[in-house]
């Protein structure tokens, strides 16, 4: 068994500009060796099979066959290329049922993890990318440096709508730019979309108003596809700027949908569920995820809080992922497992820092993922002791406190709001 997966195994080839490279680290099941493995994931990711097949041409063999083109046993890594011809353009389902599909089922291995995939021009421009990006953000808020402060209502879900735009008001009028649902709130019985949406987005014009300053609203439209883009619709109808989605749950397919079908607005990527592919040594990286939501067209991620925060995710991956998604060119890092990747003309996007955060995790969360983020905070904000309207407040003085280099405890002799978050949180 398994003669058919052999061959592939070439470290003189040297990747023309019309190959798609992944790399991978595995483990091979007991009694495996390494090269048997390796020929195992390249052949079933492309024309392989556990056997050879009477049905192969000398073409297809030819022009088709996976190269691996690096192997590292210490590192437990492989590189492996693969002709773009194997690959659907703008076919994101196509290309990860390829290359990062039936692969993990293999029992020649014990573990296996898709760390990071370099897209060839060919299908890097088959791919719309994001409408907004990083600038086309800070353009539509009118902020120019800072990063930009967050909030997701709270309790994730249980508020009627009206309690719920209720919320969002105070952050905004608190000081937060940005207002989002959590990514379990979608249409309940105690909270139905349509209400929900026009109730906050009025509340939003409103505080715009009194504050003088942009403020948005991110409704979670995450629901089957056609339902979606119902969501979506009304949201515009209704003046909204922005959309959020929860993009692993939905599904890539539903999201590419969602990223043509935007009607202008920005949209926000929530991760939920990540962690049952990234975590740990079997799955996608976190890299690999947020490549691929940058290469359909999300204008803003979550990618963990380097370590500050209540998620997952050490200070260097998060780094790693931050790089990736803001810079047009990527240079390869064999340690960090990323590869070279040439964005083109797919505009960077926004990381978003979540989970845990409160006033005093901003300096670490600035020094750390820089100013190019949105930092977001739920208990952070709504747990402070002066209420929501004081926890947005003590957040975004904190956010101004950092700007201004000025330490926390002594913009806090001036900010009471402040104050009670560093005593009642402290500093990260
Ligand atoms: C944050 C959050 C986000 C997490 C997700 C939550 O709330 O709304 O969903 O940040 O993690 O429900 O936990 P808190 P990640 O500020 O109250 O923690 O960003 O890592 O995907
Ligand atoms: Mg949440």
């Amino acid at each position: 068994m398994d003669e058919g997966y052999s061959g592939y195994i070439d470290t003189k080839f040297k990747p023309s500009k019309e190959y798609l490279i992944a790399e991978y680290t595995f483990e091979p099941a007991k009694g495996v060796s390494f090269e048997k493995a390796a020929n195992s994931i390249a052949g079933e990711s492309s024309i392989g099979t556990w056997t050879d097949v009477k049905t192969i041409k000398d073409r297809i063999k030819k022009r088709l066959r996976p190269y691996i083109f690096y192997l590292d046993k210490k590192s437990k890594t492989v590189k492996i290329a693969y002709h773009q011809d194997l690959f659907e353009e703008g076919n994101i389902p196509q290309i990860l049922s390829s290359i990062g599909g039936n692969i993990f089922g293999m029992g020649v291995l014990k573990t296996l993890r898709l760390e990071d995939i370099d897209f060839p021009e060919k299908l890097l421009r088959s791919f719309k990318g994001p409408a907004f990006g990083i600038q086309g953000i800070r353009n539509l808020l009118g902020v120019k440096k800072r990063p930009l402060v967050g909030t997701i209502v709270k309790p994730k879900v249980g508020l009627n709508e009206k309690e719920h735009s209720q919320v969002a008001y105070e952050t905004w009028v608190g000081g937060c730019d940005i207002v989002k649902d959590d990514e379990n709130l979608s249409s309940l019985p105690f909270n139905k979309f349509k209400k929900r949406i026009s109730l906050t987005l009025k509340m939003c014009e409103k505080a715009e108003k009194e504050t003088g300053e942009k403020k948005v609203y991110m409704p979670n439209i995450t629901a089957e596809t056609f339902e979606m883009l119902k969501r979506a619709k009304y949201v515009k109808s209704l003046g909204g700027k922005y959309i959020m989605v929860d993009i692993i749950t939905m599904g890539w397919a539903a999201l590419q949908t969602v990223r043509d079908q935007n009607f202008g607005m920005v949209i926000h990527a929530h991760r939920a569920g990540h962690a049952a592919f990234t975590r740990g040594s079997q799955g996608y990286s976190m890299l690999t995820i947020a490549k691929v939501a940058r290469l359909i067209g999300v204008d803003q991620l979550h990618i963990g809080t380097a370590h500050v925060g209540k998620m997952e995710g050490s200070a260097l991956e998060v780094q790693g992922i931050e790089w990736e998604i803001e810079n047009r060119f990527i240079k390869e890092n064999l340690k960090q497992h990323i590869l070279e990747e040439s964005w083109l003309n797919i505009k960077p996007i926004f990381a978003v820092a979540s989970g845990g955060l409160h006033p005093g995790s901003v300096p670490k969360i600035i020094e750390r993922m820089g100013t190019n983020v949105v930092i977001q905070a739920g208990g952070g904000i709504h747990g402070n002791k002066f209420g929501t309207r004081g926890g947005a407040k003590a957040m975004r003085d904190a956010v101004d406190a950092v700007m201004k280099n000025i330490p926390l405890e002594k913009y806090a002799e001036k900010s009471k709001e402040l104050k009670a978050a560093l005593d009642q949180w402290g500093l990260a």
